[in-house]
């Protein structure tokens, strides 16, 4: 274990208390870590597929090994217990569990019995999703998130992994950003499926909110006393480029189709209507709700999971009807404007005030539900340094401000009861391949070694004190 704190400890002016039993964790996804893909019974997955054509991935990057989380869990779960994390969030393969999407592989729910055991025998909390977008090929062959019937298989799914973990796991998430899954991986296509048809991308979204709904009918019949579940969003909260109503108006576009068109009909207030009123040109929608969808969408979930990374710019264009260079589904009249200030290696701002706003705003919108941050954080070009240590100020000094902001949420009364850090490994960055490391743990994907960073170090200190540094 190595040892040593980055300076930003011994430089903080005080420092910002988090509520007790606040929960401290690291998250990660199957397909980004696990490897083994041929192994243990697993049968293929969109991603495998999509991996393996020309020109989707960076460098030809595949998920094939991975961090080979598969086998190297026990040292990866030694080093979460090193770092003091209370909490793991990981995700399930679908397509391990039921190699066809339908059928049961008991090795493949061993292999998550034994890794949930481990957790547990280090006093790690399993948090468990469901579906981090890794749909069985199988399923994708009979028209994937397009189909209604893949809301009914990832019910039955969900059923089956709660039946043989529902004894030792107390937290689930149905879904992790149905947005990418359906809008990136059937609208925009740099996501697996690939395809790149706005209506199906709505039709998609549809089937993965009636997906969490029909799952959550399912938990909740099976569940136990102090089980929670919840569905986790990716949020990028929209900021105008100047003031006035077309900046407004941009920006409520935006902040529709991306935020409020999957968390409104999650809380019982349907899809926002200007949402719709801005997709109805598109189709895909209208056709693929049925009665009773929006009751089964909205049933109560315990926490909601916030994602987030950046908030993203937008400008008014002059004509209304323009078509936008954002490939969101029905946005016109607008454009996505370049990131300011300090960016981080994948190009995202740092804006850690825009986090603060958003969970105040959820606080405010969802009528205090609560909340954790399930995923937070940033790539940066990492090296190995001569010392064999891996300095990361930037990420360090990331984590840090998000954390101020995430109390500063707190302080202003949005119930956040956790943060997860995005992410514990670097791994697999979809289709950036290796090339984008999100880890507080380095990976060496030559060799497989791991590596503490200085954030990790950092971030086990805030762990510890239950606090960060106020300010430097
Ligand atoms: O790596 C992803 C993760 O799978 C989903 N949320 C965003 C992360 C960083 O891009």
């Amino acid at each position: 274990m190595l040892d040593g704190k980055p300076e930003i400890w011994g430089q903080a002016t005080g420092v910002l208390n988090f509520p007790q039993r606040f929960l401290w964790g690291a998250s990660t996804a199957s397909y980004q870590v696990e490897g083994g893909v041929t192994e243990g019974g697993r049968g293929p997955s969109i991603w495998d597929v999509f991996t393996g054509l020309p020109g989707k991935i960076q460098d030809g990057a595949t998920g094939e090994v991975a961090c080979d989380h598969f086998h190297r869990y026990p040292e990866d779960v030694t080093i979460m217990a090193d770092l003091g994390l209370p909490a793991y969030r990981f995700s399930v393969s679908w397509s391990r569990v039921m190699p066809d999407g339908k059928t049961v592989s008991q090795q493949g729910l061993d292999h998550y019995r034994r890794l949930v055991d481990e957790l547990r025998g280090r006093d790690i909390e399993p948090v468990l999703t469901l579906y981090h977008w890794d749909l069985p090929q199988a399923l994708e062959d009979e028209g994937g998130w397009r189909s209604r019937e893949t809301a009914d298989h990832f019910a039955a799914y969900a059923a089956t992994v709660h039946q043989a973990l529902g004894d030792r796991v107390n937290q689930w998430t149905t879904i992790n950003e149905p947005f990418c899954a359906a809008f990136l991986g059937y609208g925009s296509g740099i996501h697996a499926p690939g395809h790149t048809d706005p209506a199906a991308a709505l039709t998609a979204a549809h089937h993965l909110l009636l997906a969490h709904g029909k799952a959550m009918r399912e938990l909740r019949a099976q569940s136990a006393p102090g089980q929670e579940f919840s569905l986790a969003l990716n949020f990028s909260p929209a900021l105008a480029d100047g003031h006035g109503p077309e900046h407004a108006e941009a920006a409520r576009k935006f902040d529709g189709i991306h935020n409020r068109f999957f968390l409104d009909p999650v809380l019982g207030k349907g899809y926002p209507d200007d949402v719709l009123a801005d997709v109805a040109h598109v189709g895909g929608l209208e056709s693929a709700i049925q009665d009773g969808d929006l009751a089964t969408i909205s049933a109560p979930i315990d926490w909601l999971g916030v994602n987030y990374y950046a908030p993203t710019r937008v400008a008014p264009l002059d004509d209304p009807h323009a078509p936008s260079n954002c490939p969101l589904p029905g946005l016109r009249g607008m454009d996505v404007l370049p990131p300011r200030g300090r960016l981080t290696a994948f190009g995202w701002e740092q804006t850690p005030g825009s986090l603060t706003e958003l969970l105040r705003w959820l606080n405010w919108h969802t009528g205090g539900l609560p909340l954790i941050v399930a995923e937070n954080g940033a790539a940066f070009e990492d090296s190995v340094d001569p010392d064999d240590r891996i300095h990361d100020p930037d990420r360090v000094t990331y984590l840090a401000e998000h954390l101020r902001a995430v109390h500063a949420a707190i302080d202003g009364g949005a119930d956040v009861r956790g943060y997860l850090v995005w992410s514990l490994l670097d791994n697999f960055e979809w289709s950036m391949g290796y090339s984008k490391r999100f880890g507080i743990v380095h990976v060496d994907f030559e060799t497989q070694r791991r590596r503490l960073k200085d954030s990790a170090l950092f971030y086990r200190d805030v762990i510890a004190r239950n606090a960060v540094p106020a300010g430097v």
